[in-house]
């Protein structure tokens, strides 16, 4: 069947898109679309709808088109054909009108949405910049600084907000979008009205004084990236000119971004994440509805406010009633935040806090649940003794999960009698808003519990990322690796100063030190006093870490750590004695500091991140290099215009990478023992990009 028809009946006539998933403007679109637009012209109707079937108006253009040579008809001319209609058209739209979606929508003469829709441009996301006239278009219909915010920010703006932009002309509670754009068109039909062109309207101005505040404002939030200032240079380059010059002038500055490795970048990051979701078992999944959490700090808040969210039900055991009370407080807290940010309504607050949640201190209350997940405290005899209690009251083929971020779950699961229902959940915190779920599958885990763990992660609206059994799994195992890097670069000779700077140059939001000081300094020294008995006599430890926290100096929760908090520096200045601790540590140690440019110590941070990711990959804890790249970018603050580390590997190359890494090795060859697998690839002139294509 066709992806787009044209459906005659009398005065209105019907351009349907029916291509799943998500409509989006593959070339068979673009052709249905000219194709509808020219029956429409010549049949009797009065006025067009265009809508879609599915879950969605159209979602922008064709993302796996990308990359390749562009087939006609090109999107510009199919919306510039739409526009010219001497009847109008009108378009109806749902679900999430996005990038080429909204521009065809702007092309169309007037726009009708379903509550709910959520319009954007969110081309910037993709390294790239609206392509088919929303630089020209939006400006008009709503103005240059309204739209310079949409363009660069790449945001999805719900419907009511649209509204009030002037992006949509009316709102609708119609059961469908063919209701919706019905009625529409008859009210166009009784008012007579003819086609308004966006691109007939007169370009707005702005004065310089407010277009610098506007480019150093995109520029500061950009990160690095080129993307939004060139889209907005190239929205006010066009509205100087004609408008089929500024159409012209922005397909060329789009065409330019497709070549970017940005681009390549982030169109890598948006298919990492959605290969990450795709189950490695074919089961069906067991129900969840009913979920219980153990343990109400910090993290088991988060998971519960994310489970309630998603619409589950959620009973959350405390140790003692006095411990339940304060976790619903924290809970109601964070629901109170998200209503005052406009995400959560107060009926649906109140809604969660009161019918969907209880908070107790009796496993009893749990013989009901579906699924049952662990937030204790992170220490092998407390979550074995967890799970035996849960062993003893959960029902049959409930599912139980541990939040552990390091332990064997294995080990876990075998305190059990039914190690099959058991799996790792792996939050991040905050869990209500991280995105980021580390599936920890055991030995003996079900394939639907492991099927259960991805359905919970898609209502939550997380990404999933499967992972096997080792120290840390795939993000803190390499996060340990690369956090080491970086104290050997202190110890022989950088400053903590100069490495976190030099972090953040490749795009991530903190430094190392700087993560250390918001993480709480204590929780690294206690890891590594656990450690001292069993430790590697070849291991290098950060002695000056261990110093600052015997000073009390524990980060941004006792004002100060390796920044100073306080209400001059919330966000924290260097303190300037830590220079000269770290030098007075290197002398005790007998260490002859040399310097480090900026490019070596991104280098060895990187260098480090990547060999460890390969031996994860080589030892089958991460299914395939993409799934690496997922967890970094959610997890870890990794720069998404860089695509992960892997990716970031193959642009760089992996011979460069491997040299890299045999010289370092020559001064410490226990911290730097080469992978096998980055060895190989190198030697094989291949790329990680190679293994995701066979595990694809
Ligand atoms: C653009 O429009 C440029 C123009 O300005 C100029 C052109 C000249 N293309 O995310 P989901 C697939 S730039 C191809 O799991 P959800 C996706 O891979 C584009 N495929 O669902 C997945 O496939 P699979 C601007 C696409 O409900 C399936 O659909 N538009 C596209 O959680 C379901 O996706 C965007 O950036 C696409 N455009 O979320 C929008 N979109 O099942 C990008 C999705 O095989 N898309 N797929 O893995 C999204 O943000 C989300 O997919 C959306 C649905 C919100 C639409």
């Amino acid at each position: 069947m066709s992806v787009v028809r044209y459906e005659p009946a009398g005065e209105i006539g019907y351009i349907v898109v029916n291509s799943p998933p998500v409509n989006a403007l593959s070339v068979a679109v673009r052709q249905g679309l000219l194709d509808a637009i020219g029956t429409f012209a010549a049949d009797d109707a009065r006025v067009a709808v265009l809508y879609c079937e599915g879950r969605t108006f159209i979602a922008g253009a064709d993302i796996s088109e990308f990359g390749k040579a562009p087939v006609p008809p090109f999107l510009p001319d199919v919306i510039a054909a739409i526009e010219a209609s001497t009847k109008p058209v009108i378009a109806a739209l749902h679900g999430t009108v996005l990038g080429g979606g909204l521009e065809v929508a702007l092309g169309a003469h007037g726009r009708i949405g379903l509550n709910g829709t959520r319009v954007g441009l969110p081309e910037v996301t993709l390294g790239l910049m609206p392509g088919a006239g929303g630089t020209q278009r939006l400006p008009r219909a709503i103005g240059i600084e309204k739209a310079a915010e949409v363009i660069t920010s790449g945001r999805q703006i719900g419907a009511a907000e649209a509204l009030d932009l002037g992006i949509l002309d009316a709102l609708s509670d119609a059961a469908d979008a063919r209701t919706a754009g019905t009625a529409e068109a008859q009210r166009w039909l009784a008012e007579g009205r003819a086609p308004r062109r966006l691109s007939e309207v007169p370009a707005p101005g702005i004065t310089d004084d407010a277009l610098a505040a506007l480019r150093a404002k995109v520029d500061r939030t950009a990160r690095g990236q080129v993307a939004p200032l060139r889209a907005l240079d190239t929205m006010i380059e066009g509205l100087s000119m004609p408008f089929p010059a500024a159409m012209q002038h922005e397909r060329s500055a789009f065409l330019a971004l497709m070549q970017t490795p940005e681009r390549a970048a982030l169109i890598h990051a948006f298919f990492a994440e959605r290969a990450a979701a795709q189950m490695p078992v074919n089961a069906r999944p067991r129900q969840f509805q009913r979920v219980g959490i153990i343990g109400g700090g910090t993290m088991g808040q988060g998971i519960a406010a994310a489970a309630l969210n998603a619409g589950l039900d959620v009973t959350l055991i405390e140790r003692d009633q006095a411990a339940a009370d304060k976790a619903l407080a924290g809970i109601a807290r964070m629901q109170d935040e998200a209503v005052k940010r406009g995400k959560l309504s107060q009926v649906d607050r109140d809604a969660m806090v009161h019918d969907r949640f209880r908070a107790g201190s009796d496993y009893a209350a749990l013989s009901e649940s579906d699924l049952v997940i662990e937030a204790v405290f992170e220490n092998m005899d407390v979550k074995q003794e967890v799970f035996r209690q849960l062993d003893q009251v959960c029902r049959p083929g409930a599912v139980l999960a541990t939040n552990t971020s390091y332990l064997d779950v294995d080990q876990i699961a075998g305190v059990t009698g039914r190690p099959q229902d058991v799996i790792g959940l792996h939050f991040f915190s905050p869990a209500n808003v991280m995105r980021l779920l580390e599936i920890v599958i055991a030995e003996a885990t079900a394939p639907d519990v492991v099927a259960t763990a991805f359905a919970l992660a898609k209502a939550m609206g997380k990404i999933a990322v499967p992972s096997g059994i080792c120290d840390g799994f795939i993000g803190n195992r390499m996060l340990l690796a690369y956090r080491t890097a970086a104290d050997h670069l202190v110890l022989d000779g950088a400053s903590p100063f100069q490495v976190d700077r030099a972090v953040t140059g490749l795009g991530f939001p903190m430094g190392p030190y700087q993560v250390g000081d918001l993480a709480g300094l204590d929780i690294g020294y206690a890891t590594r006093q656990r450690k001292a008995a069993t430790r590697d006599p070849r291991e290098r430890v950060p002695v000056f870490a261990d110093r600052l926290v015997e000073a009390g100096r524990l980060g941004r929760k006792s004002g100060q750590g390796y920044y100073i908090y306080d209400a001059e520096s919330p966000k924290g200045r260097p303190a300037p004695d830590v220079d000269d601790l770290v030098a007075q540590v290197r002398s005790d140690l007998g260490l002859t500091p040399r310097s480090f440019d900026d490019e070596e110590i991104r280098d060895r941070y990187m260098a480090a991140m990547v060999n460890e990711a390969a031996k994860i990959l080589d030892e089958g804890i991460a299914a395939k290099p993409s799934d690496i790249d997922a967890v970094l970018l959610h997890g870890y603050g990794f720069p998404r215009h860089k695509g992960g580390p892997m990716h970031w590997a193959d642009t760089v190359g992996l011979d460069r990478i491997v040299a890299n890494i045999l010289s370092y090795a020559a001064d410490d060859p226990y911290f730097w023992a080469l992978s096998p697998l980055l060895e190989k690839l190198a030697s094989e002139g291949r790329r990680f990009a190679d293994l995701n294509a066979k595990s694809s």
